[in-house]
């Protein structure tokens, strides 16, 4: 950490390491081909300047060509794709080839990676393309600083309905870069007040300054946008997307604001959804809405990002029919085809709302003519909130690896949203990111693994968890291997263990409601949002099957029979699916009671276990990281054992089955 800073430098420490050879590399530098006043060839030579002067104390210095020992040059290579780049050494001399600027920026990024792990460069050979085309944090910021779903303080873009543009803007540049991140959604998608009026000359100055930086690190800006700012700015009396005045001032709007923010690449907006205005208020559908406001960003290069979470959540919990599951599909499958190439469909993992486990949203691949965008949460809503440990990259490896049998040879969520099913370029992935402003950005410094895992894993689609986790260990905390497996054995299964202490076999919802963090296992069930797991003193479970709410028969065959199947129907899911006596002999053997108990015990064990592994990293990592995340434990295993002990006691009482193994119920 620098002396002025009081943020930490994440992954980017440039603390000495060990040279493993790698020093030769470093004696001579030659740029060929690349502007030099480029902003962001500009960047890229200050961080490798910086990195190398940090770790290996060489000061590397830009010498003739004879003598170069490291190379960066723009290149034609047809192999070479937009924001990718080649890496190789040869005889001595490393050369980093790139298409484009942000590409030299990713490799250099990879040079100081392999560095930073104490890793040789010796006999590198990368190619390195993204696999998808846009690869975005969508931070839930508020104006007046707090942060929608934030667990790490307050919000480092806005202070006091003010935008802030300072040193810390740039680190976040740099981070979110250095693992291949290109644009950003700087506010909340429940777009209020203030925020309403960042596309207003009360803010241009700010916002494009910060755009700016963005730019510099070949990040495009992005902003949510109020749908009804016709009516809370322009004084209309609608926001049809269909009304003639309407279109004229957003054309006006638009005009302005990318004048006033030159490296604006679009927005992002909620519509119809949870109290926010939309289409459907003017018996409109999603797709006029969205396409009114593509054809009018479409001159400036513009792209819309339009969000599915729309369903109704003034449901009535004795409402059987209604399938809250089922609306996002349901709002948006009709109009497949119809929504314009500059618009793209963002779509959450799971068709409820993040849980810690969720069928895929049948909407992913079920449009097949659309241009369709993942989401993801790293924020832990309904994971943990940064206080108990959810690695949750190996999640999103489900998600990207699951086969929607969309398209025969390009079927997977990872081929629909890199643009491979469709050959289309406007699709990707982004997360709702976990960061504010706490000096270590994340709240839970093990929490810093989905920051920098995601954008790993959005550039890189084939990495494995595990790779991902000890690239991150490596680099943040330690590359002492003892500690790296250490670190791994807690965090690699944390996933698991956290599904194993809170909600069974995929039916969510048991938290506490509104904050989301800790057990209630009724405080949803008779809600207005749709979310009920159904016990009573037989089973528990919905169904959704064809006899039920017909939600699993949103997806493509095989999938839909399979799901519909209690007996193929995949465990982890089975609640999800299917309303089951508590008597059900699951592949285990056990029945359903019995594995409800026995998951809950085990993940409070499992806690303990990362405790005693955690206590032995004592003295060998940074005390600060040691202690905080110490504490954060003590909260783990508290709320861990408040979830075992309360969801056992809920199904022991209605089910009136004993626990075989005689532990302790109340
Ligand atoms: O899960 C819900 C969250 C809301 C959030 C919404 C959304 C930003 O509880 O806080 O609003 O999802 O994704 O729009």
């Amino acid at each position: 950490m620098s002396q002025e800073k009081n943020w930490t430098q994440l992954w980017l420490k440039y603390e000495p390491k060990k040279e493993q050879g790698n020093a030769s590399f470093f004696t001579g530098l030659v740029w060929k081909g690349f502007d030099h006043e480029n902003a962001i060839i500009k960047n890229a030579q200050k961080e490798l300047i910086n990195g190398i002067q940090g770790m290996l104390g060489i000061a590397l210095a830009c010498k003739e060509e004879d003598k170069a020992t490291l190379i960066i040059e723009k290149s034609e290579d047809a192999q070479i794709k937009e924001d990718g780049y080649l890496l190789k050494e040869v005889d001595g001399t490393l050369t980093l080839s790139a298409r484009d600027e942000k590409g030299a920026l990713y490799g250099v990024f990879h040079i100081l990676r392999v560095v930073a792990m104490e890793k040789s460069l010796k006999g590198m050979d990368a190619l390195v393309n993204p696999d998808n085309p846009l690869r975005m944090y969508n931070h839930w910021d508020n104006m007046d600083g707090s942060i929608e779903r934030g667990y790490s303080g307050n919000s480092f873009f806005f202070v006091n309905n003010e935008v802030v543009v300072d040193e810390r803007t740039v680190d976040y540049a740099r981070f979110v870069a250095s693992i291949g991140i290109n644009g950003v959604v700087i506010n909340n998608v429940n777009v209020k007040n203030c925020a309403t009026w960042l596309i207003t000359d009360r803010y241009f100055e700010k916002v494009a300054q910060m755009a700016e930086i963005f730019a510099g690190y070949g990040i495009k800006f992005f902003l949510s946008l109020n749908y009804a700012a016709t009516i809370e700015l322009g004084g209309l009396d609608s926001a049809d997307p269909l009304d003639e005045g309407v279109i004229a001032w957003w054309k006006e709007k638009m005009a302005e604001v990318f004048a006033k923010i030159p490296n604006l690449g679009g927005f992002l907006v909620k519509a119809d959804s949870e109290g926010r205005p939309g289409p459907f208020t003017y018996g409109r559908t999603q797709a006029d809405g969205a396409n009114m406001l593509a054809d009018i960003v479409k001159p400036y290069g513009g792209i819309i990002i339009w969000r599915c979470f729309v369903y109704n959540c003034t449901q009535d919990w004795r409402d059987y029919k209604t399938d809250r599951a089922r609306a996002g599909y349901d709002s948006f499958i009709q109009m497949d085809g119809d929504y314009h190439e500059n618009v793209i469909l963002q779509i959450k993992n799971g068709p409820m709302d993040f849980q810690i486990r969720e069928p895929i949203s049948p909407l992913l691949g079920g449009l097949k003519k659309t241009n369709q965008m993942l989401e993801v949460q790293l924020a832990q809503e309904y994971t943990g909130h940064q206080i108990d440990v959810c690695y949750l990259i190996p999640m999103f490896k489900e998600v990207l690896d699951f086969h929607t049998y969309c398209k025969k040879g390009a079927d997977t969520v990872a081929d629909v949203i890199s643009g491979r099913t469709l050959g289309n370029k406007n699709a990707g992935i982004a997360a709702v990111i976990n960061t504010g402003n706490d000096a270590n950005w994340t709240g839970n410094d093990l929490a810093a693994a989905n920051f920098y895992g995601f954008g790993r894993l959005g550039f890189t689609t084939s990495l494995s968890a595990e790779e991902i986790l000890e690239e991150w260990i490596r680099l943040s905390i330690s590359t002492d291997e003892n500690v790296i497996d250490t670190i791994k054995g807690i965090m690699l299964p944390s996933r698991a263990t956290y599904e194993k202490y809170t909600s069974p076999l995929g039916i969510g919802w048991m938290v506490t409601p509104n904050i989301h963090y800790g057990c209630s296992v009724d405080g949803y069930e008779y809600s207005c949002w749709g979310t009920y797991h159904r016990a009573d003193h037989l089973g528990i479970g919905v169904d959704r099957t064809d006899k039920g709410t017909g939600y699993a028969q949103q997806y493509y065959e095989p999938n839909a029979s399979m799901y519909n199947n209690m007996e193929t129907c995949p465990e982890e899911l089975l609640l999800f699916f299917h309303h089951v006596p508590y008597t059900y002999v699951l592949k285990t053997g056990k029945t359903l009671i019995q594995h409800i108990y026995d998951t809950h015990f085990e993940g409070v064990e499992e806690v303990e276990q990362m405790i005693a592994a955690w206590d032995s990293l004592e003295g060998k990592i940074s005390a600060d990281t040691f202690n905080l995340v110490k504490v954060r434990f003590g909260r783990q295993l508290y709320n861990a054992k408040e979830w075992r002990d309360q969801v056992n006691s809920y199904f022991f009482r209605k089910s009136g089955i004993a626990d075989e193994k005689g532990r302790a119920i109340y």
